[in-house]
């Protein structure tokens, strides 16, 4: 090769330019032939890179962490070369498919390498330290034993002491100070990269990875929000007055944001555990998931059982015995693992496995339901052409098992014997309740954490004003304030797993929309004419049909197209959420009415 081109070389010297032959032009064929090798040597790497990762995450070392950095810079190196390979075709008339396969190329990363190969191997390495850093993370209480993350979940879920809460928060949030100088280094080489692949920043990478210009996709992102705000201030309100009554003045503020230890959860990203400081009194709907699990003895695998059966009652097949004897269930004793729930498709064909270190209570029934919700997408769109085996954007990807997860109603839960009667329809204001403190307390913080990285990576905001920024967003769209003062020694966002683990957000929030609007459709296709709250697919062959129709196509076509399959309309639509929770939002708003209650912060 080499002595060819030198060849080459060496005529274009010898003869004057003018009679030099032009440079072929690139074919279709040609664009065609490339964008198909590339996609082969694509998944190729890809699945060595996933497979690493997987063994990484299971069983933390230093050595796993090196391999999986190495094979994640294989990929992120060739991905990257391919893609200023694709430029070439740059202009060039193609068939659709190829047109967004070349696209998809440069957008198949979340952190591009730069072409430098030292630099390409420190971003991989940084990457995979952060997030072996972040998974062994520990709280160790004087003079107690330490801590690690799910047995601090456990207790922000369930105390009510205001000065245990601020321990732990403070605890947790100290693992993050030592990835500080990591994270920002991560962020100058992933924007090296970006740039090199002409984009602004990585941030603008991200943005543009949904079949719009990124300007657009932020202003959607905020369209969509400004729908569903109005009901999360009435939730904030009402949330705030209970917790008053709970904790006092000194504690919580008449007017002000709510401390964030204080909401049942170490982000105040979901808030379902302090149901009962808030549930309407006559609301009650007389059941908690929580109990009837632990009642029935239901183990880790059984929660993941009764979460396949409601895939299979849809209609789409069983998990393979691989999923069963891949999969990690159960924190091990033994070894540092991710216990931040996952699921993957090892092969990209079914090698389905999800990786969570169960607890065996309601909020964790949902989130296995979502991970299944993975697992089902990915085997869904197997038949696909390697560049879209993926899902339609990544909002998508994380709607379909929250989707399911709606469907869990007490008519779904009378049918699997945990009930013996239905609660009657006055009862429907605490299960909304229930569902707003998960759903709707959601939103702002859904949004907000790329918020924060999209300035961070266009540099806006620099390493020294990181934690100022982080609390300006965390007051700004949720309302939430620090409980003790910050300062930039601190890294409160690097206390989120999605931080460190380089996991872009966004998907959540859009997610959180759609999975209102897939039910809502769904429960019509099922033909519910029940408040759509009491609505459950479970069983209905024809909303599983209708679901199957859209996970198939991947990502061969632009998200909306995907959209319309099962929503018969190709514009994301926050008024199922508002929809879903119109009587919730009447009650609230009478409450505030009644109890003068102040609204905003
Ligand atoms: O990270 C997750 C899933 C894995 S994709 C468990 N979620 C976000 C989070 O925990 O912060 C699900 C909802 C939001
Ligand atoms: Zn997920």
């Amino acid at each position: 090769m080499r002595r060819l081109a030198l060849a080459l070389v060496l005529a274009l010297i010898a003869f004057p330019v003018a009679s030099a032959p032009p440079t072929p032009a690139a074919t279709p064929a040609e664009a065609r032939a490339f964008v198909e090798g590339a996609e082969a040597k694509l998944l190729a790497l890809s699945v060595e890179a996933e497979r690493a990762t997987w063994v990484q995450e299971n069983f933390i070392t230093d050595d796993t962490e090196t391999i999986a950095a190495l094979a994640a810079e294989r990929r992120a190196a060739a991905a990257a070369g391919m893609a200023k390979q694709a430029t070439r075709f740059d202009g060039l008339a193609l068939p659709a498919d190829v047109a967004r396969k070349l696209e998809l190329l440069k957008l198949s990363l979340v952190l591009a390498a730069p072409a430098n190969p030292a630099e390409s191997a420190e971003l991989a390495r940084l990457a995979a330290g952060m997030n072996g850093t972040y998974g062994k993370g520990k709280y160790c209480p004087p003079g107690k034993e330490c801590l690690d993350l799910t047995a601090i979940d456990k207790r922000m879920a369930e105390s009510r002491d205001p000065k245990e809460l601020l321990e732990l928060w403070k605890g947790w949030h100290a693992i993050a100070p030592p990835m500080k100088n990591d994270f920002a280094r991560a962020v100058e080489l992933s924007n090296k990269g970006a740039r090199e692949l002409g984009f602004a920043d990585t941030g603008a990478m991200w943005r543009s990875k949904y079949d719009m210009p990124p300007e657009a996709f932020a202003k959607e992102v905020d369209r969509l929000f400004q729908q569903v705000r109005p009901l999360y201030l009435s939730l904030h309100a009402y949330v705030r007055f209970q917790l008053r009554k709970q904790y006092g003045d000194a504690v919580v503020p008449a007017t002000g944001p709510i401390p964030a230890h204080l909401l049942g959860n170490m982000w105040a990203q979901t808030w379902g555990n302090i149901y009962p400081l808030v549930a309407p009194k006559e609301g009650d709907p007389g059941y908690d998931v929580t109990v009837i699990l632990k009642e029935k003895k239901v183990d880790e695998k059984g929660m993941v059982r009764y979460g396949e059966g409601f895939f299979t009652s849809l209609g789409f097949a069983p998990l393979p015995a691989t999923f069963w004897e891949r999969s990690l269930f159960t924190k091990p004793r033994d070894r540092e693992v991710v216990c931040h729930a996952s699921a993957t498709d090892v092969d990209y064909v079914d090698d389905l496995r999800i990786k969570m270190c169960i607890a065996i209570t309601a909020e964790e029934f949902a989130v296995v339901h979502h991970e299944l919700g993975h697992n089902f997408y990915q085997r869904a769109y197997n038949k696909q052409p390697g560049l879209f085996r993926e899902s339609a954007n990544d909002g998508f990807h994380e709607a379909i098992g929250d989707t399911i997860a709606l469907s869990i109603t007490p008519g779904y839960l009378k049918k699997l014997g945990f009930i013996a009667a239905e609660p009657p329809a006055s009862k429907d204001l605490g299960l909304l309740m229930q569902m707003a403190l998960d759903k709707v307390a959601f939103l702002p913080f859904g949004l907000l954490i790329d918020r924060w990285r999209w300035k961070v990576y266009s540099g806006e905001v620099p390493p020294g004003k990181y934690n100022q920024a982080w609390w300006d967003l965390r007051l700004e769209y949720q309302g939430v304030a620090a409980p003790v003062a910050r300062t930039e020694a601190d890294f409160d966002a690097g206390a989120k797993y999605h931080v460190p683990a380089s996991v872009p957000y966004t998907r959540y929030f859009l997610a959180d929309i759609l999975q209102f609007q897939f039910h809502r459709d769904l429960a019509k296709t099922a033909g519910c004419t029940d408040a759509v709250n009491r609505c459950s697919v479970y069983g209905n062959k024809a909303a599983g049909k209708k679901l199957n129709d859209m996970l198939e196509m991947g990502m061969s076509k632009p998200w909306p197209e995907a959209l319309e399959k099962i929503s018969g309309t190709k514009t994301m639509d926050a008024t199922a959420v508002l929809d879903y929770f119109a009587p919730l939002q009447k009650w609230l708003d009478e409450q505030i009415r009644k109890e003068k209650i102040p609204v905003g912060w």
